[in-house]
């Protein structure tokens, strides 16, 4: 099992040299638990430095196995189904601006709320359709680069397009790239999903990569989810991808990673 960890970044700080440090001490201290990746949230690629970065996140024998897109809806509102035309595009340019730093990681490009709700006034058809266009066109940028993009059902609390597996895989068909999957997030199945592992078998190969958290969003082994079964069943799959943890930082951030490994290394042992 190949474990990486979802490290918060702020792109737009990273040149800041406090700020610099204190990554560089996260990821240090990622390595030192025993962590083979670190999962990077990236604002906006074209203010990070790259090499820098890549250096210090391989200097400690980490990959960069996944790249967060969400601050860009979240700080910039960008979004792949908001009515204004520009947006839109925006949305579509941001992708694929991750594609050269994806395409040396190996990191799979996630789009998580990038691809924005329906806001009033849109119908769910127009904002489907919008969301297929741009997810076809970020695919084909992103294929000669040998770059996935992977789009996550989120529950619906947090959005009201494509929250569980079978709206996922339905969306693969209509975008229809060799090169979209799915990342699947334990959180938001354990709300969306009839049987976790049903829904795992069912995505199969077109899964590229995989959140865990708890069914409280706490570390693995701190809530009633059963990691034994969910992941026996990712890898029955033949997934070869990294298992992410993508968890609240509680009681605190080092705790909370340490169980985590810990508890999944326990499982997969026993
Ligand atoms: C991001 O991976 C995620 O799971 C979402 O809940 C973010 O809002
Ligand atoms: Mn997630």
């Amino acid at each position: 099992m190949k474990t990486a960890i979802v490290l918060s970044t702020h792109a737009a700080r990273f040149n800041a040299v406090a700020f610099k440090g204190d990554f560089e001490a996260n990821v240090a201290k990622i390595a030192t638990w025993g962590y083979n990746g670190v999962e990077l949230a990236i604002r906006d690629p074209k203010l990070v430095d790259a090499n820098a970065l890549l250096t210090m996140v391989n200097q400690h024998g980490l990959k960069v196995p996944a790249i967060g897109t969400g601050q860009a809806w979240g700080e910039e509102g960008l979004s792949f189904t908001d009515p204004a035309p520009d947006v839109r595009a925006a949305a579509i340019q941001r992708v694929c601006d991750h594609v050269p730093f994806a395409a040396r990681t190996g990191a799979v490009i996630i789009i998580g709320l990038l691809r924005g709700i329906v806001k009033p006034g849109v119908e769910h058809e127009q904002a489907y359709a919008w969301l297929v266009e741009a997810l076809q066109r970020c695919s084909a940028t992103a294929a000669p680069h040998g770059v996935r993009l992977v789009l996550e059902p989120i529950n619906r609390y947090e959005t009201t397009l494509i929250n569980n597996v079978d709206q996922g895989l339905a969306l693969i068909e209509a975008v229809g790239a060799d090169n979209f999957g799915l990342l699947l997030d334990t959180f938001h199945m354990n709300i969306e999903e009839p049987t976790i592992e049903d829904s795992i078998q069912a995505a199969g190969d077109r899964i590229f990569h995989f959140h865990v958290a708890d069914s409280n969003r706490w570390y693995p082994g701190a809530g009633h989810l059963d990691f034994k079964s969910i992941l026996d069943a990712l890898f029955a799959t033949g997934y070869q991808g990294f298992v992410s943890g993508e968890f609240m930082p509680l009681p605190d951030a080092d705790t909370s990673a340490q169980r985590s490994i810990a508890h999944l290394r326990q499982i997969q042992g026993g």
